[in-house]
């Protein structure tokens, strides 16, 4: 037996101990936080979100966040973790935050790639071979295909432009986008979630590392869904580029400067790096929910994914920030 109290937030964690948070932050937090298995991965095991918020009266909005898309990046499941820990620790006597969570149900996936997050952390163990701890995509293997590798990058996998741009054809690539889109079983839960109740998601963030980015969509430079005009996308371009999200990114990161004076860079990705197509962000702006970002959180190359633990902290706190402006944004609008 123990409880949340003793949970350490700034280490990193194998799926075993979140899972076993996941249980616990449930458990201690009836009325407030409840789980929900919305898919499996492709070796079989749970993707598991928390719901948080307060019972109301009126019919709720949401609010999206998934980490550990990538299985590298682990201070991404870190935060969604330390996400959680805050809102418990500060709901209560933070007015804003306790009207926010009676309008609004947030839904967090602390480890969405749970296949190669845990291929990722084997190392910690000492149980793989080093080159492992830089695993980023997930571990299906489909039949009949004729190669060797295994995984298919999750963030080139979603049905937004797929196989366009910024990905590869080729299933050794760390941007292989799959064999099709929604190829990944992991794309299709995220898909068949968000898609179904995205009517009420006032926004979709979604958590990676690294690089101190804020991603607004689209990642790709010239959208090109069938069926979607070119005039309004060009247009729509440029309002992406000038307009609401933007200013709601740019706030975000001041918000997230204010806190360790960390400088983190708002714009697409074509601008702010170079396109890709499949993202999760995208696919969920195409959707239709207004608002949608990537983070990418500390830091700028030094450590890059090996982010040292004592920098979890920190990390998460400007993030913290970063995600709170957004989510205030969107539901005080
Ligand atoms: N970066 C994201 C990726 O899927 C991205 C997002 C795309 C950033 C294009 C910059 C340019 O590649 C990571 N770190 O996974
Ligand atoms: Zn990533």
């Amino acid at each position: 037996d123990w409880n949340l109290n003793e949970y350490k937030y700034t280490t990193y964690h194998p799926m075993s101990e979140i899972s076993m948070w996941m249980e616990q932050v449930v458990k201690e937090n009836p009325g407030l936080v409840s789980s929900e298995v919305y898919g499996k991965t492709f070796e079989g095991k749970n993707i598991t979100l928390l719901k948080i918020g307060l019972q109301s009266g009126s019919k709720k909005k949401a609010v999206w966040m998934d980490c550990g898309i990538h299985a590298r990046e682990w201070i991404a499941p870190a935060f969604c973790q330390w996400f959680v820990k805050e809102i418990l620790r500060t709901y209560e006597t933070d007015e804003h935050l306790n009207l926010m969570l009676k309008n609004v149900d947030i839904y967090v996936t602390p480890v969405l790639n749970v296949d190669g997050y845990e291929v990722s952390l084997a190392n910690l163990n000492g149980l793989l071979a080093f080159q492992t701890r830089l695993w980023r995509k997930t571990r299906s293997k489909f039949q009949n295909a004729e190669c060797d590798c295994y995984g298919t990058d999750l963030n080139r996998n979603f049905y937004a432009n797929w196989g366009t741009v910024g990905i590869s054809e080729d299933c050794c690539s760390q941007i292989y986008c799959g064999p099709r889109p929604l190829s990944e079983v992991e794309a299709q839960a995220v898909t068949d979630f968000v898609g179904s109740r995205s009517a009420d998601i006032l926004c979709f963030l979604t958590i990676h590392s690294y690089g101190q980015l804020i991603l607004v969509p689209y990642g790709h430079p010239q959208i090109a869904a069938p069926n979607y005009d070119e005039l309004v996308k060009k247009e729509e371009r440029e309002r992406e580029r000038k307009g609401e999200r933007m200013r709601v990114g740019l706030a975000a990161a001041e918000a997230i400067k204010s806190v360790h004076g960390m400088n983190y860079t708002v714009g697409t990705s074509p601008d702010v790096l170079y396109p890709n197509s499949g993202s999760s962000r995208d696919w969920a702006r195409l959707w239709g929910i207004p608002f949608s970002f990537t983070f990418e959180l500390r830091d700028k190359g030094e450590h890059g994914f090996e982010l040292p633990e004592d920098q979890i902290q920190p990390a998460c706190e400007e993030a913290y920030a970063g995600a709170h402006s957004i989510i205030r944004y969107v539901h005080d609008k």
